[in-house]
């Protein structure tokens, strides 16, 4: 017996053995849900006999289309305050690296953060949390970075966790205190480091880090003091990410690649050598296409390069008070596509199955399959390329996680 069977849809599945289009389409559709995980999905014509007496629940969607839950695979979504002056600033000709060498930038945020208690940081993050799921969203990575020492740092990401288990969503969480140095360190980049390693075990126990993240960048970490961070991490286990050739190029890339890092993020200045060895690495190349519009950037990431050297591509909201204070990863979509050329089945493909192996989950989420959890996103869309098209208009219909009805709008 079936928990749930959707009929009359038309499926996205993102797995390739249905159809080599890049999104797996079955058109007419249909897919069961027992427990949380998918048992059958297919063409309606070929479900078993007596079907409808197979499942306790039917649902028939009168031709809607439904995709896999979205994964935004890279939000800073726990911090104090807003940055409007800085905003300001940059409209009147201040570039984002001036602010932040004015002491402006990450390092506000982290006094906001600092100032912030749980209760405020969540209440916030929340409702942030609640504007991506409303768009389709079931899995989310949210980073720490704005505490820069041990109980802030962890505050953030306990603040994280409690997002996890007071929405239905999965939060997966990212330890990056390398994201600036901070005020006590001043010009000891590399006293800092060895603060933020001595306590790895620590943090290693508690269970609050899935990943360990870093940005890579003049105005923060060199690819040394990264390399330092990284042995040590991987060491213990976690998972790596890197913020990398955002503004500019450093070799970023091919560090994360040298140490296997799921992922490294931004990659607008990144090299052919560095897209060479995250393709042997398996390292996904996550595009950020709202920072670069932020921060009024023109240096685009090359996409041709990641096309041509096969590196899988994600795309991310970068949700943060900084670069991209932007909540909608449809709009990510939409500028990937406008911005980058990337096209909407790449983009598609970015927000679920490469954003699962971003954070390490594309063996149970990320795509519809046997087995795959049943978080399913339902549009009333003519077809999912619809999805980078619109701006500022949510064809959500209905989002299940794990099975269960969470929204319907
Ligand atoms: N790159 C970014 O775009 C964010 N962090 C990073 O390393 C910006 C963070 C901020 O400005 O607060
Ligand atoms: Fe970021």
């Amino acid at each position: 017996m079936w928990d749930s069977l959707w009929i009359n849809c038309n499926l996205c599945t993102m797995n390739d053995a249905e159809n080599d289009d890049g999104l797996g389409i079955i058109n007419n559709g249909a897919i069961a849900s027992t427990a949380g995980k998918i048992v059958w999905i297919g063409e309606a014509n070929k479900l078993p006999d007596a079907s409808e007496k197979l499942a306790k629940e039917i649902n028939d969607l009168n031709g809607s289309w439904i995709t896999p839950g979205l994964i935004d695979c890279h939000t800073h979504i726990v911090h104090g305050g807003e940055r409007i002056n800085e905003f300001n600033m940059r409209l009147e000709g201040a570039n984002y690296e001036e602010i932040a060498r004015a002491g402006g930038g990450i390092r506000s945020t982290v006094k906001a953060t600092r100032a912030a208690s749980e209760q405020e940081l969540f209440d916030k993050a929340l409702k942030r949390a609640q504007s991506l799921q409303e768009e389709g969203v079931t899995v989310l990575e949210i980073k720490s970075g704005y505490g820069l020492n041990w109980e802030n740092e962890t505050k953030q990401l306990r603040v994280a966790r409690k997002i996890g288990e007071s929405l239905p969503l999965d939060v997966i969480t990212t330890y990056l205190a390398a994201h600036t140095i901070p005020e006590e360190y001043q010009n000891d980049g590399d006293g800092y480091i060895d603060s933020i390693i001595e306590k790895l075990p620590e943090l290693k126990k508690s269970g609050l880090a899935d990943a360990i993240d870093g940005f890579c960048e003049g105005i923060a970490f060199s690819p040394k003091q990264i390399e330092k961070l990284f042995k040590a991490a991987g060491d213990l286990g976690f998972n790596l990410k890197l913020h990398a050739e955002q503004l500019s190029d450093l070799g970023g890339a091919t560090l994360a690649a040298k140490y296997g890092a799921k992922s490294a993020d931004h990659l607008e200045y990144v090299s052919e050598k560095s897209a060479k060895a995250m393709l042997k690495s398996g390292s996904v190349a996550v595009i950020l296409p709202c920072a670069f519009y932020f921060l009024n950037e023109t240096k685009k990431p090359p996409i041709d390069l990641f096309r041509k050297n096969a590196v899988p591509m994600a795309v991310a909201t970068d949700m943060n008070p900084g670069s991209s204070p932007c909540c909608s990863l449809l709009l990510a979509m939409n500028m990937a596509c406008t911005f980058f050329k990337m096209t909407p089945t790449e983009t598609m493909r970015g927000v679920t199955l490469h954003a699962a192996q971003a954070l390490g989950i594309e063996k149970t989420h990320g795509s519809m399959e046997i087995g795959k959890v049943t978080d399913l996103a339902i549009w009333g869309i003519t077809h999912p390329a619809e999805l980078s098209y619109h701006m500022g208009f949510n064809p959500l219909q209905e989002l299940i996680k794990d099975g269960r009805q969470i929204i319907q709008r």
